[in-house]
């Protein structure tokens, strides 16, 4: 039943070169998403998962930046509010884009989707576009510190994060007049306030008035942020010996970042955002701050201090992990990203934790699939009653669980690849799809 849901999501949410997150909340192609969608599509079709990334790094800005949102021409302007005609910006491909950013998980997809069907071809071609995206981060966004910044709450792809609370307050909500869309979808107590998009308008605003170049009232360097961004290194070095080039110059940038990461964000328990603006480590309770476990360079020390958090303030041995630890303030069990479980935050802590500690990797596994079993493959969930919330029928919460039930199994039975052959052709589809190939 999961895998039949899972499957339809994915083929309902295609939009013939990419998948739009969810049809009605967000309906066009967003750039994190893709990366999780390809994954699970990795499973089903990986032309269809390769066709996904090109399709999104085609509207990849010459500076290098991917673009948070790749904008369907099709759909109108009010179907999503910030739409193209505020940000205002096109890419050299022609699309209209947004101009910030998401976390750089794409590496770890482009890998994931070579490891389901090898081609070197597809690793040649993307190859030079994922060093681009690093690129654009170092030129960019590094500091001193050799961190990473994002520039704006939905930088960090968790965008109502608690941990943005006292960042945001520096911003003045200006940014007013503006129709909100995601309300006709989702209730107003399972999404930001007007409050806080009143300031999230004002900081697009003020970036999009500097030509998407200068740093606003708002400048963070986030934990899951720089974990992929040293993944993505890591993946790169990867990819490189695949491709005959060399790798040293990667493997050298993520043990750089890790170092700095562990350096200077680092409290002794979990891994906080620094506030650039004051220096200030943000005292904050995010999940965000266990995906270095991501990183195979991050010393077995701080890992197992990281775990130990994990147990104690977010109750990873129950399988369900909230995006933010319910005993801290600002944690709300429904409202989004305030603490909430989030399937790609669950997965991208599974992967960090499966060949550390398969003990626990196997329960948050198994969370992840009770989750979708019981409220169906929902945007989030409530922590303690597994209750879905936000949008329904979400891509990757679809795509993500395809690859759980491919590689942990359902109730303990691995290697369910021929099950989700079998559920894609009962929609008709089959391996050789995706036939739009841009970019
Ligand atoms: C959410 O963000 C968008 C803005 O980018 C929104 O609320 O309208 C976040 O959950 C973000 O991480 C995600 O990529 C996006 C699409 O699923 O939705």
């Amino acid at each position: 039943m999961i895998l039949r849901d899972a499957v339809r999501v994915l083929v309902n949410n295609w939009d013939g070169g990419y998948t739009v997150p969810s049809r009605r909340l967000y309906p066009h192609q967003w750039s994190w998403d893709s990366a999780f969608i390809a994954i699970g599509n990795a499973r089903l079709s990986p032309r269809r998962a390769r066709t996904e990334l090109l399709s999104l790094f085609g509207a990849q800005w010459r500076d290098g930046r991917v673009p948070h949102i790749v904008f369907n021409p099709k759909v109108a302007e009010a179907a999503y509010f910030p739409g193209p005609r505020f940000w205002g910006v096109h890419a050299p491909s022609g699309s209209a884009t947004s101009g910030i950013v998401q976390p750089p998980v794409h590496a770890l997809a482009v890998w994931k989707t070579y490891q389901a069907e090898p081609d070197v071809a597809f690793l040649r071609r993307i190859h030079p576009r994922l060093v681009a995206q690093q690129e654009f981060l170092r030129a960019a966004r590094r500091s001193a510190k050799g961190l990473i910044s994002i520039v704006h709450p939905w930088e960090s792809g968790m965008d109502n994060s608690p941990a943005w609370d006292e960042p945001l307050r520096a911003v003045e909500p200006g940014g007013t007049g503006f129709v909100r869309k995601d309300l006709d979808t989702v209730s107003s107590a399972e999404r930001p306030t007007d409050r806080d998009y009143e300031r999230y308008v004002t900081l697009a605003l003020a970036y999009r008035d500097s030509g998407y170049q200068r740093h606003g009232q708002f400048q963070v360097e986030d934990p899951l942020f720089n974990a992929a961004y040293a993944l993505a290194e890591h993946i790169l070095a990867l990819i490189a010996r695949e491709i005959g080039l060399d790798p040293g110059p990667h493997e050298r940038e993520a043990e750089a970042t890790t170092e700095a990461m562990v350096d200077h964000l680092f409290d002794g328990a979990l891994f906080q955002p620094r506030d650039v603006r004051t220096g200030r480590l943000i005292s904050s309770a995010s999940a965000a701050g266990l995906t270095p476990l991501l990183l195979p360079e991050l010393p077995g020390k701080v890992a197992d201090a990281l775990i130990d958090t994990a147990l104690d303030r977010f109750a990873l041995k129950d399988g369900v992990l909230p995006s933010y630890a319910p005993s801290a303030p600002g944690f709300d069990a429904a409202r989004y990203w305030r603490g909430p479980s989030w399937i790609n935050l669950d997965w991208l802590v599974w992967q960090g934790l499966k060949d550390r500690r398969p003990e626990l990797a196997g329960p948050l596994a198994n969370g992840m699939l009770c989750a979708a079993a019981r409220s169906g493959l929902r945007e989030y969930f409530d922590p303690f009653t597994l209750s879905g919330h936000g949008s329904r029928d979400f891509s990757w919460s679809a795509a993500l669980v395809l690859d759980v039930v491919a590689e942990h199994g359902l109730n303990g039975v691995p290697a369910a690849g021929r099950q989700i052959g079998h559920e894609l052709r009962c929609f008709g589809e089959t391996g050789d799809i995706g036939d739009h190939v841009p970019a």
